[in-house]
């Protein structure tokens, strides 16, 4: 049932909407592997990233009710929370000084905050830079730069140029969940469009910011909706080579609104292996350890993923909605994984280059 898809992918063909759904609807799940780990080498050789990372959410409070977040709250209720500058320093410091040697990449993303002006965010970021110059930021999803627009009246290519300015790096994946708009209405009525989404990345490409896509499946969407969410990437990525890396998201279900079940594993590998293929114009795939869970990354990574993503520390999101994976790994802890998957573990900086782990020093301004 494969065979027209395999030769087309042996000799270098894109694939097609059809062909796609194909790989999606295959029982054959090894000959998928196989193939998607083919393409894979082809881009990354038997290598396997990770990095050295720290993820902070500034806040939980959220204007928004996406009714897959279970992590979002509203002003005032229980357990919301929000942190102050020098909250966030105190955290980033105290976590350089906890890992030897000390973490290259802080991910920063958070709720839509009803009352934070865009200069918070501004200050948050130049603070950061000011004190952990090395340190890459990797900051806000398409929909918070959406929302800076929208609370400071001034245009997306003003906000993510003055984000760059005050220290801006690149920025994360999220925010994308599922560009069919029949989907998105069920999942996230209040957020911005696919299009939207769309629009904000092409913005950041071109202002010189390289980000990462993500897709949000296992929930309510069908393979079609799936294969259009990456065809739309494709399309994006051939204009701008923005993108720098894909990510899966497997859906969890608890503590929020549309609940259900888990992904199967079956299906995060074939979703690892169909996005390997189908974005031909994608350098990396991403086998987000604390969704995917450290064990069936490590399978991920025979089925055409390249990274791992890092250390993480103290991951919220996730865990909220039932992740059953750890809050954080070590950099050994990776490097294990990721030798027992019979790949070769490159630690990366947020631009996907290696990093000599000896010739790293502190890089903290005291
Ligand atoms: O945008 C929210 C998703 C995303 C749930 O760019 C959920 O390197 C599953 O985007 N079940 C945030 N997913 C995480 C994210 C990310 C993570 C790691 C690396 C990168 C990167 C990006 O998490 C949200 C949303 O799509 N999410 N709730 C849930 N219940």
């Amino acid at each position: 049932m494969l065979a027209k898809t395999k030769n087309k992918v042996l000799s270098g063909k894109r694939l097609s909407k059809e062909d796609a759904i194909k790989l999606f609807e295959t029982d054959d799940i090894f000959t998928l592997g196989k193939l998607a780990s083919y393409a894979a080498r082809k881009k990354n050789g038997n290598k396997a990233y990770f990095i050295k990372n720290i993820h902070i959410n500034p806040t939980n409070i959220c204007v928004n009710r996406c009714k897959f977040c279970a992590f979002s709250r509203s002003k005032g209720e229980e357990g919301a929370y929000e942190m102050t500058i020098d909250e966030i320093i105190h955290k980033l410091r105290a976590m350089s000084y906890e890992l030897q040697p000390p973490y290259s990449e802080v991910h920063i993303v958070g709720g839509l905050h009803p009352d934070w002006p865009f200069e918070y965010y501004l200050e948050m970021i130049s603070r950061i830079k000011k004190y952990f110059p090395k340190i890459c930021i990797k900051a806000f999803t398409a929909t918070e730069i959406d929302y800076f627009s929208r609370i400071s009246g001034k245009g997306i290519v003003e906000i993510l140029t003055e984000l760059k300015r005050h220290g801006l790096d690149t920025m994360p994946g999220g925010g994308a969940e599922i560009f069919d708009i029949g989907v998105r209405n069920q999942l996230c009525p209040e957020k911005l469009s696919g299009e939207g989404w769309l629009a904000v990345m092409k913005a950041a490409h071109k202002a010189g910011i390289k980000t990462n896509a993500t897709m949000l499946y296992g929930h309510v969407e069908n393979y079609g909706q799936r294969v259009d969410h990456l065809l739309r990437l494709r399309e994006l990525q051939d204009k701008t080579k923005g993108f720098q890396a894909f990510i899966p998201l497997a859906y969890h279900p608890k503590n929020n609104e549309i609940g259900g079940t888990y992904s199967s594993g079956i299906d995060d590998l074939k979703t690892i292996a169909v996005s390997r293929l189908v974005l031909d114009n994608f350098s990396h795939i991403k086998a987000y350890w604390i969704m995917l869970g450290e064990k069936l990354s490590q399978v991920a990574l025979l089925f055409g993923a390249d990274d791992i993503d890092g250390t993480i520390i103290d991951e919220k999101v996730t865990h909220s909605a039932g992740a059953l994976s750890s809050k954080g790994l070590t950099a050994g802890e990776l490097i294990n994984m990721i030798k027992k998957a019979g790949k070769v573990p490159v630690e990366r900086d947020s631009f996907y280059r290696k990093l000599k782990v000896k010739s790293q020093k502190r890089d903290v301004n005291e």
